[in-house]
Parts: structure tokens; sequence; C-alpha cells
């Protein structure tokens, strides 16, 4: 099994659950990456975000190589999620609950295909693996995600992929062996990329996103509420005004000026 089996296994899960699932949400193909579990990377998150960040081999002390893959939104819902005034739109709390639910089911289902075969896998819930005071998780996906090559950080925190930032991000470990992929050194943000933008910043009028820093105590005020406006749904901790309607929504912002 290589990089390009895991790859399809991912796309097809995808690409079918509509087919097979009750679901509002429509997604875009994957972009997935890998990185070795030795990594220095890693080592330095346990600095860059904090010390009991685990390394691959906590999860899986067989760990051989980490995936990490990006499921962008169908495009229109960013568009949704704008137009919503001062709460989420109702389809991306939606979005966030289905989503969840389909990186749990691609995670189990690769589990049980791996195992089949020999190999092992730890599984990683796709959120709320984090310490509700620092708002900080010991494994962050974002993270692992620009390690393996998906993307870069945007000037909201977000990675920023080239289909964007709007959608969700998993991850796993395994003991397979599998090949890096090149990690781009281009900016994938307008702002940080030297140009003229920080329409995220714009957007976020819950104070707490800034030019020059992100409160995210007052980020998680308004993802509460919006669970508590949508408390019909499950835990819909949501908002994403930052991600809507900015350069950086569906596309890689930096490319697109025909800059890399
Ligand atoms: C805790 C958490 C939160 C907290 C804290 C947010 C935060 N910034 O960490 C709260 C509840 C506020 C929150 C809010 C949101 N979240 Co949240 N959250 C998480 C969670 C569970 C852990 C994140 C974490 O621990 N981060 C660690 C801290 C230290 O990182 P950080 O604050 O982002 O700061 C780093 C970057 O700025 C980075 N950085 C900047 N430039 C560079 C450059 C380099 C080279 C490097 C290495 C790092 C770097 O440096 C900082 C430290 O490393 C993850 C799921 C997971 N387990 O990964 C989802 C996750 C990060 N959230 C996500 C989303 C979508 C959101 C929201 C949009 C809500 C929504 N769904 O509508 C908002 C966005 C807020 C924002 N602008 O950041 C997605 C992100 C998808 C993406 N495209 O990046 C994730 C990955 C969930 C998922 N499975 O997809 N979230
Ligand atoms: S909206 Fe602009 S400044 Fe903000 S992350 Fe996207 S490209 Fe960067
Ligand atoms: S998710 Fe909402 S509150 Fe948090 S930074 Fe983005 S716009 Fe601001």
């Amino acid at each position: 099994m290589d990089n390009a089996d895991i790859e399809k296994m991912i796309k097809d899960f995808i690409f079918s659950y509509p087919k097979l699932h009750r679901v509002e949400t429509r997604w875009r193909e994957p972009i997935v990456g890998f990185v070795s579990a030795e990594d220095p990377m890693f080592a330095q998150f346990k600095s860059i975000i904090r010390a009991t960040h685990a390394a691959p081999s906590e999860l899986l002390p067989e760990a051989n190589s980490v995936v990490a893959y990006f499921i962008p939104f169908a495009k229109n819902l960013h568009k949704e999620n704008f137009k919503m005034k001062h709460y989420a739109a109702r389809s991306w709390a939606v979005a966030y609950v289905e989503t969840n639910r389909l990186i749990s089911r691609i995670n189990e289902h690769l589990k049980s295909e791996l195992e089949s075969q020999g190999y092992r896998m730890a599984l990683i819930p796709p959120t709320h693996n984090f310490d509700e005071q620092s708002l900080m998780s010991d494994w962050s996906h974002r993270h692992v995600a620009y390690a393996a090559g998906i993307g870069r950080f945007g000037s909201h925190n977000l990675i920023i992929t080239e289909k964007g930032c709007s959608g969700r991000v998993g991850s796993f470990v395994t003991d397979l062996m599998l090949e890096p992929s090149a990690r781009s050194e281009n900016e994938r943000c307008l702002h940080k990329a030297g140009f003229d933008c920080l329409k995220c910043v714009t957007r976020c009028e819950y104070e707490a996103l800034y030019a020059d820093r992100f409160d995210r105590h007052a980020c998680y005020r308004q993802l509460l509420i919006n669970d508590n406006y949508y408390a019909d749904l499950e835990l819909t901790d949501v908002c994403g005004k930052c991600s809507a309607m900015v350069p950086c929504s569906v596309i890689n912002p930096v490319k697109a000026k025909g800059e890399i």
C-alpha cells in the first residue's frame, strides 16, 4: 500500500458519501499530504504550540508516517455564511456537524482497511480534542497539515490550501512507510505575500481577529453564541466569517495573482 492507494481511498470515500448518506453538505475533492513521523517539525510543535502537543509516536508507538487531508466545502458555502448577518449560516453549522462525522468515518474506514492488511493506525477526532481553558489541542490538525505540505497559515490563522481555507482538516498516524510530500515555501495569504488584503480582519465583528493578534477566547464566545442559536442541532461551535467571501475562501489567491 502506498501514497496513491491512501489518497484514492480518501477521495473515493468522500465522493460516494453523499450518495450513501442523507447529508446537506457537498464537498470538493480533498487535498491529501504525507509527512514522516520522524520529521523534526513535530519536535518544534512542542515549543510552537505547547509542550504537551503529541509526537506521532505518542499516539502510535510504531508510527512511521502521518497523513493529513483537507476537505474543501462546495464553493457556495462560504457565500451563504457571508450573507447571514451576525450569526453563522445554518448551512455552515450543518456542514460542521456533517464534516466532523465524515472525517471520523473516513478514519474508521481507513483503519479497518489498513488493519486488514496488517498495518496499524491511530484514530484522532476531528475536533473537541482541546483544552477548554487554553483553547489549544494536543494534536493540531492544521499544523500537521502544514507539515504535510497541504497549505500555509493565513493572517486569519486558518490553513490556506490550493483550494482555499473553507473546509475542514483531518489527520491520522500509521506505521505504513509513505513518501513525504514537498512543502511549498510560497505564502498563500495575500497579506503575508506583501499584497493589500486583511479582508479576514474586516469580516470579524466579534473583537477576536485583529491585524496583529487573535483573541481565541473572544472567538470562542462567538462560536458558543452560534451554538446556542442553533440549539436544535448538535454542538455547533462555529462562526467562520473570517473565511467567508475573502480572497482565500476557495482558492490560493497568491497563485491567482500569477505571483508563483
Ligand atoms: C482549539 C480550536 C479552536 C479554538 C482556538 C482557535 C485557534 N486559533 O487555535 C477556537 C474555539 C476559538 C476555534 C475557532 C475556530 N476554528 Co478551530 N479548532 C481548534 C482545534 C480543536 C485545535 C487548534 C489548536 O490547538 N491550535 C493550536 C494553536 C497554538 O494554534 P493557533 O492559535 O492557530 O496559532 C498558530 C498559528 O497562527 C500558527 N502560525 C501562523 N503562521 C505560522 C507559520 C508557520 C510556519 C507555523 C508552523 C505556524 C504558524 O502559529 C500559531 C502557533 O503555532 C482545531 C482541531 C485540531 N485538533 O486541530 C480546530 C480547527 C483549527 N478549527 C477550525 C475552524 C474552521 C475554526 C473556526 C472557523 C470555527 C468554525 N468552524 O466556524 C474558528 C476560526 C478561528 C480562527 N480564525 O483561528 C479548523 C481549521 C480549518 C482550516 N482551514 O484551517 C480546525 C483545524 C478543525 C478541523 N478539523 O478542520 N478553534
Ligand atoms: S483574507 Fe486576505 S489577509 Fe486574510 S488570510 Fe485571506 S488572503 Fe490573507
Ligand atoms: S471565527 Fe468568527 S469570531 Fe472567530 S476569528 Fe473568525 S470571524 Fe472572528
